[in-house]
């Protein structure tokens, strides 16, 4: 029986437009969810949009229209972004949408009747860049670091509090004893957090832009247990069969919104009744010039503009193969250019043209037949192993290293054994054979392994190969066999960039 799989995304904020920094979440999410699917589990991916909350409502006002035609402008072009990026979600959900709000009301039903909701006033700091309460140590210069161009708020107003530090045992247990935090090497951080745990404030009197309060038609819901939700209505909770995808078994998030995902969501499910979900991945940031990509912040660049001189899946690889999955990275031009130069165009674009050329030259454009019994055969068996051990542990940046370590042995095979000089004897047509039949599997395999993380010009690498069906199951990628197969030449897969548009 297939596993269920249901991963997420952050949803973001619509109050700008996505820039490389949220593609870096969504490429590595769509790589573990594309990995999932081949690997035969039946995956759910959801992304959506967080719509509601002060700075909406602001960045609404700024552009002179109501926030609701400001959102949907917004979302359209969001997921326009994420199209060009060949992300692959099955779901996409706005906090403005009726299903979202029906689950927000059953969670504040349930965590009610659980005794868990108190009022009091709330007198304190508030970053409207965060959403988020703040306490004085938190601010650097009366600033909130993350926000520094933002002026803070202070608020006092009559809210609803949660009973957040009821929890603490229970959230120390899950993160003590399960893998709920990874990588593990964010797991003190959390437990830091649950140890100097507060209650916190739930509702906002007086805001106008959000779901309203139960029986308050002055007061909004916080923005964050409105927006952590949207992972639970998405299912279409508390309607019946909602539990055919909950629990979701991994939410991938920035680390700068672990407090939310790791101790208030969790925290609000037990409450609420709800199993917690299997995980939360927190990935780094994508930086510029060592400082982290903002939309708040300025100087960022967009998805149009990072995928028009690369193309998307040059973008998409680059992303995940500079910035390790478990940390930050950063982002330059020239990075780029020469990543794709040296290690698309040259190493894997050379491999694919010369091996699938050699072929068409010497044996008519039919993969002759030879058993995998050369070094490159051994490798590329290795790499598979390799690979699925580092993309289970999601080391995104590792497994894709492993599968360009290949890539690179098959070019040094192709210079060791030296076909042009093969060919000139037919006394060692064998050889030949083995060597070119050796190189189409490689390229079989590079091109399944990394269809996951280029699956345009993977796609297209596989189908040159002349194989009509799709993909096997990456496991057999290991014993692939392409006797008699006409490859064709197409189109370079990976010109030059200097050569590209
Ligand atoms: O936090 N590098 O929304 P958001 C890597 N709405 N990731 C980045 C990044 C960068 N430079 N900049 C942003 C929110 N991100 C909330 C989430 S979830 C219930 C609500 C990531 O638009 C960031 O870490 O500020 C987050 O995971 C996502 O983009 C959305 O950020």
């Amino acid at each position: 029986m297939n596993n269920r799989f249901f991963i997420t995304t952050a949803i973001d904020y619509a109050n700008g437009l996505p820039h490389i920094g949220h593609a870096l979440e969504k490429i590595g999410a769509d790589t573990i969810a594309r990995y999932r699917r081949h690997r035969g589990d039946s995956v759910h991916f959801l992304m959506g949009m967080d719509e509601h909350g002060l700075k909406i409502a602001q960045s609404a006002a700024a552009a002179g229209v109501s926030p609701i035609e400001w959102t949907t402008r917004l979302a359209g072009e969001w997921r326009a972004a994420w199209q060009l990026l060949d992300i692959s979600y099955d779901d996409f959900i706005r906090t403005t949408e009726p299903r979202h709000a029906v689950g927000v009301y059953e969670m504040i039903r349930r965590i009610r009747e659980n005794g868990d909701l108190y009022q009091a006033t709330y007198a304190g700091f508030y970053c409207v860049g965060c959403e988020a309460y703040k306490s004085e140590d938190d601010l650097v210069d009366g600033h909130c670091p993350e926000h520094p161009s933002r002026e803070i708020q202070w608020l006092e107003e009559e809210n609803w509090f949660f009973r957040l530090s009821a929890y603490r045992d229970r959230l120390r247990a899950l993160v003590t004893e399960s893998d709920f935090v990874r990588p593990e090497s964010r797991r003190n951080e959390v437990l830091r957090m649950i140890d100097e745990i507060k209650d916190i404030s739930v509702s906002r009197a007086g805001l106008k832009w959000g779901i309203r309060w139960p029986d308050e038609p002055e007061t909004a819901v916080y923005v964050w247990l409105d927006a952590l939700t949207n992972y639970l209505s998405a299912t279409g909770f508390p309607a019946e069969g909602y539990e055919r995808l909950w629990p979701a078994d991994l939410h991938v998030v920035g680390k700068d919104i672990i407090r939310f995902h790791c101790v208030y969501w969790p925290a609000m499910l037990m409450s609420a009744g709800v199993e917690t979900p299997r995980g939360v991945w927190a990935h780094g940031w994508m930086t510029m010039s060592g400082g982290k990509i903002s939309k708040s912040e300025g100087g960022t660049i967009g998805i149009p503009a990072a995928v028009e001189r690369h193309g998307a899946d040059a973008f998409r690889y680059f992303v995940l193969r500079e910035v390790p999955w478990d940390s930050d990275g950063n982002f330059s031009w020239d990075r780029l250019a020469e990543r794709d130069t040296s290690e698309l165009a040259n190493d894997l674009g050379n491999l694919a043209n010369r091996t699938l050329s050699m072929i068409h030259r010497y044996r008519g454009g039919v993969v002759p037949e030879a058993p995998a019994t050369t070094e490159l055969d051994q490798i590329a068996k290795e790499t598979v192993e390799k690979y699925l051990e580092r993309m289970d542990r999601l080391a995104l940046h590792e497994a894709a290293a492993a599968v360009f370590e290949l890539v690179s042995r098959a070019n040094s095979f192709v210079e060791s054994r030296a076909p042009w000089k093969l060919a000139r004897d037919p006394a060692n047509a064998g050889s030949l054979d083995e060597t070119l039949a050796s190189l189409a599997r490689a390229l079989g395999v590079v091109s399944g392994l990394l269809h996951p993380f280029m699956p345009g010009r993977m796609g297209e690498l596989w189908t040159s190969l002349g194989t009509s069906e799709t993909i096997p199951p990456f496991e057999d990628l290991a014993s692939l066999d392409l006797t008699g197969r006409t490859v064709s030449m197409g189109a370079v897969l990976f010109p030059r960039p200097e050569l590209a548009k």
